[in-house]
């Protein structure tokens, strides 16, 4: 057990979100990311909750401010800080007819989060009462329409083929950066060697290893381009993309938030918002179940392009977990097979975890990297989210053990953006905001 107290990383992670409060929005980590990201921004905001609700609430406003008139979040609200790259003058989204006028942003989405942080907030407010309860269920009828419209566009936009899987046109687009989810669909990406690469994220880490490569940025690179290319034209878009996965886990997670938005709809007495987030989470979670590969038990995401199921294994393969919990999935084979699979030893079970949480890829996997961010390391912000669905289905006894664990695993103090799974070490960037706010969140629970 470490000398470090409940209330220690409570304060450690209260000062994180003090520091990388810009006053208009927190950034995601105070160097190498000087910006505020979209679904970031809605982990932060439940930090913020047990911290100050009207801040949390001004966070999400101000996101939503910047949410396109087709209904997309976009991906990043540049702050005008200058240190990251690409910047707007990469993304050129002044030319895209939907963005709204006096803000800059990227022109790609990121997963739906939002609502689970609405529905999050609006509990913590309604326990807290008076003023607070107030102020958020006022907000509460503000953000209803603007979450449903963004719903509604990952279910149309991005579902060109109508099976319910939504498709994303960028591996920044899943959260999950240069997960091997995407390796074989990259590898046909062509990589354009004339790309200017202005990296500044490697001044930000102790080693470049922690970061993608710069082949892999050069992909990245040249579907921006494709992006801007048609001026982020929806309509166009999915036609002239190198890359197009339906994604299984940003699936999951619109199920879920689907579902929290319903649960909105109805405390506001609006029974068809809410009519039609559970038509969508029921949609998606069908969506999510029709991937279910029969031998393994596990999650598949779609290349779309390609018309075949991608291959890799890797915490997006465990979502029935996610999307299982809040319903009727919960107790089916796909929850308890992909449970006993992530606790097990190839998994959080592995006897060479530092702590037995759950791995952004297995360590048995070949291409297993423990220090490269999405191809090995544990991430504490998807710990939260798989404890929040295992805690609301009532799987009561993991969630205690993986809040537990989590929370000696950021008992060093650093709030590091991702933990080495074998060392324990924190790696990327240290005060990630994220971080801090799902500590602040699961301090909360018993404090
Ligand atoms: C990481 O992604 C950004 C690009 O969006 C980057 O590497 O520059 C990812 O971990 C992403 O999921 C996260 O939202 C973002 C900010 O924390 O960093």
């Amino acid at each position: 057990m470490s000398a470090v107290s409940p209330d220690d990383i409570w304060s450690q992670a209260a000062r994180v979100l003090r520091d990388n409060d810009r006053g208009d929005l927190v950034v995601a980590a105070p160097r190498l990311y000087p910006h505020q990201w979209s679904w970031d921004a809605a982990f932060i905001a439940i930090g913020l909750a047990r911290l100050s609700v009207p801040r949390a609430l001004a966070e999400l406003r101000g996101l939503l401010r910047a949410q396109w008139s087709t209904g997309m979040i976009p991906h990043i609200v540049f702050s005008g800080e200058p240190g990251y790259f690409p910047g707007p003058d990469v993304w050129r989204t002044d030319r895209a007819a939907a963005r709204p006028a006096g803000v800059e942003t990227s022109g790609i989405c990121q997963p739906p989060v939002h609502a689970i942080a609405l529905a999050r907030i609006l509990d913590v407010a309604e326990a807290v009462g008076g003023d607070d309860a107030l102020r958020a269920r006022e907000f509460a009828r503000e953000a209803l329409p603007r979450l449903a419209a963004w719903h509604r566009w990952l279910g149309t936009a991005r579902d060109p083929d109508g099976t319910g899987l939504v498709q994303i046109h960028h591996g920044w687009e899943s959260g999950m950066d240069n997960s091997p989810r995407w390796d074989d669909a990259y590898a046909a990406v062509p990589v354009d060697e004339t790309a200017e690469l202005r990296r500044q994220d490697l001044a930000h880490v102790a080693d470049p290893s922690e970061r993608p490569s710069d082949r892999e940025y050069r992909r990245y690179l040249r579907l921006v381009g494709q992006l801007r290319e048609v001026e982020y034209d929806d309509a166009r878009a999915w036609r002239v993309v190198d890359f197009r996965m339906g994604d299984v886990f940003l699936t999951a997670v619109l199920a879920e938030a689907a579902e929290e938005l319903a649960r909105v709809a109805e405390a506001l007495a609006q029974p068809e918002a809410a009519l039609e987030q559970r038509r969508l989470a029921e949609r998606s979670r069908a969506a999510v179940q029709a991937t279910v590969d029969p031998a393994t038990g596990l999650c598949r995401d779609w290349d779309a392009r390609a018309g075949r199921w991608a291959q890799s294994q890797s915490l997006a393969s465990f979502v029935a977990l996610l999307a299982g919990a809040g319903g009727d999935a919960a107790g089916s084979t796909a929850y308890e097979r992909q449970r006993e699979v992530m606790t097990g030893p190839r998994w959080a079970g592995h006897p060479a975890m530092r702590f037995a949480l759950p791995p952004s890829l297995s360590p048995e996997d070949p291409g297993f990297a423990p220090r490269t961010y999405w191809r090995g390391p544990v991430w504490p912000v998807m710990t939260w989210l798989f404890w929040w669905a295992l805690e609301r289905g009532g799987d009561a006894d993991l969630a205690r053990q993986w809040r537990a664990r989590s929370l000696e695993q950021l008992s060093d103090l650093s709030n590091g953006e991702y933990y080495h799974p074998l060392t324990g070490a924190w790696l990327g960037s240290r005060d990630q905001s994220w971080t801090a706010a799902v500590a602040l969140d699961w301090l909360a629970v018993d404090r």
